[in-house]
């Protein structure tokens, strides 16, 4: 459907930028924080670095903030870092890890700009981890404690909240994200992955009635990351391996998420294996009993399968990154897709296949929709003059708000869009190196230089969509 002309951006749509704690804050052990899985890393892929200084937000955020001021942002969507609020998990809390998000909110309001806030963005404290981490229950009381202390500390000044970033790829992909630990048992970590999912899921509903309980007027959604799938080829068994790896990969996340029950396919697919999860008495009628406000989701691109022709019994094979998929036999196989382009790391770029994400999530669930993450990583270039010309950034996002313009007129419901990210941070696996930002920093992998910041081009052209409110001419 090409219409030739499109319906405009909702007033008060919100044009947001997002980050996470552990990626851009800095201060890992820094004012009473306590470590997290990821500050337990010790290997990093080649070549990059950890996150102790990040962007070093945690010391800078009200330069930050004014510069999120100035760039027009309606609102800003950040995770709060668990470990800094109570450092062992589930003991005493942190003051100054409070008063740190107090004054960020704070500042963010001074600007006119909405906190959407993340509760756990990958970075499990450590001595939860240490405990079973999501593999023993009681970090499921842990988590809605959390969540609660949260609630009660800024639900005042807080209105839009997400649970747990990307659970989906925490499940699949953890390996690769740094979020599974280093010392886990590789035997079958599968049963063991499914088991932690179904925790996780009982904690989020936890906070989602938790939130309504608590804060009637503040709303809540889950925010996995939504690839929507394609089949290789139109033979029927291609197109059945990319229906089983939607539900695999999204459907089981957002069905659970807002209808509260597993989604059919992907229960199958764990009892051919053997990995059901173990379940509590209570535990459907928990999970039936939560209800999301809105669906959040993170998009980077689509992903294309074909059908894998092995036993289902035979062994996985292990994942490659968020969004490189991975063969898992007897259902799906990752196909290149020939008519895409790729980014600088290797991720496909596919506007359209964002449009049918927003239309598919619509229909299935017919919620409000976030996008809470989208963007381009590339190596981008500090000139001289502290420019940065970061024109490939601006052609992403450009073709992506206009896909998402088409959603709308296809009737889907969008309230805001938060690009992957608002400043630069260090990605999950390729360092600093993989920048996402309008705002640059002025750091590299093991020099930290500066931490300068610096407007790139994106700064201001985005700048001029949020005036427009909507692509300008
Ligand atoms: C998502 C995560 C983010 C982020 C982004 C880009 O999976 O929610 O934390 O980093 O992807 O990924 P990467 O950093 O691997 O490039």
């Amino acid at each position: 459907m090409k219409y030739s002309q499109l319906d405009p951006f909702p007033e008060g749509f919100l044009w947001s930028g997002s980050t996470s704690a552990y990626q851009v804050e800095g201060a890992t052990l820094e004012d009473g924080k306590g470590p997290s899985v990821v500050d337990l890393r010790t290997q990093f892929p080649e070549g990059t670095s950890d996150y102790k200084v990040a962007s070093d937000h945690y010391h800078r955020f009200r330069e930050d903030v004014a510069l999120f001021g100035e760039m027009g942002l309606k609102a800003y969507r950040f995770s709060v870092s668990w470990s800094r609020v109570i450092p062992d998990g589930d003991g005493e809390v942190n003051p100054q890890g409070i008063e740190f998000y107090r004054n960020l909110i704070g500042e963010l309001r001074s600007k006119g700009i909405e906190p959407i806030v993340t509760l756990y963005h990958f970075d499990l404290p450590a001595a939860l981890h240490e405990r079973g981490g999501w593999s023993n229950r009681e970090t499921i009381d842990a988590f809605e404690r959390y969540a609660r202390i949260l609630f009660e500390e800024f639900g005042g000044e807080v209105k839009y909240w997400l649970g747990i970033n990307e659970q989906n790829m925490m499940i699949l992909h953890g390996d690769a994200i740094g979020t599974s630990g280093e010392d886990h048992d590789d035997s079958d970590p599968h049963k063991d992955l499914y088991q932690q999912n179904h925790h996780m899921m009982l904690a989020q509903a936890r906070a989602f009635n938790a939130l309504h309980e608590m804060l009637p007027e503040a709303k809540i959604g889950p925010a996995p990351n939504i690839a929507i799938v394609y089949a290789a080829t139109s033979k029927p068994e291609d197109m059945l391996a990319a229906d089983s790896y939607n539900a695999i990969r999204n459907w089981l996340y957002l069905d659970m998420a807002v209808h509260g029950r597993y989604n059919s396919t992907a229960w199958a697919y764990l009892r051919a294996h053997g990995w059901e999860p173990k379940m509590e008495d209570g535990d459907l009628e928990l999970l039936a009993s939560a209800k999301a406000d809105y669906v959040a989701f993170n998009y980077y691109s689509s992903m294309t399968v074909q059908a894998d022709h092995r036993s289902m019994t035979e062994t996985k094979s292990s994942a490659g990154d968020q969004q490189l998929g991975a063969s898992d036999p007897g259902v799906q196989e990752p196909a290149d897709n020939p008519n895409l382009e790729k980014t600088a790391f290797g991720w496909e770029i596919d506007t359209v296949g964002f449009r049918i994400t927003f239309r598919q999530i619509w229909e299935r669930y017919h919620l409000p929709l976030l996008v809470t993450e989208n963007g381009l990583g590339a190596p981008d270039t500090l000139e001289a003059d502290g420019s940065v010309h970061d024109g490939y950034r601006i052609d992403y996002l450009r073709s992506h708000i206009h896909a998402m313009q088409e959603a709308i007129t296809d009737g889907v419901e969008v309230m805001g869009y938060s690009p992957w990210s608002a400043i630069d941070l260090i990605s999950t696996h390729s360092g600093v190196t993989k920048r996402y930002g309008f705002i640059y920093v002025d750091r590299d992998e093991f020099d930290l230089r500066t931490l300068d910041r610096f407007k790139k081009d994106s700064f201001y052209w985005y700048q001029r969509v949020i005036e427009a409110n909507g692509l300008p001419d």
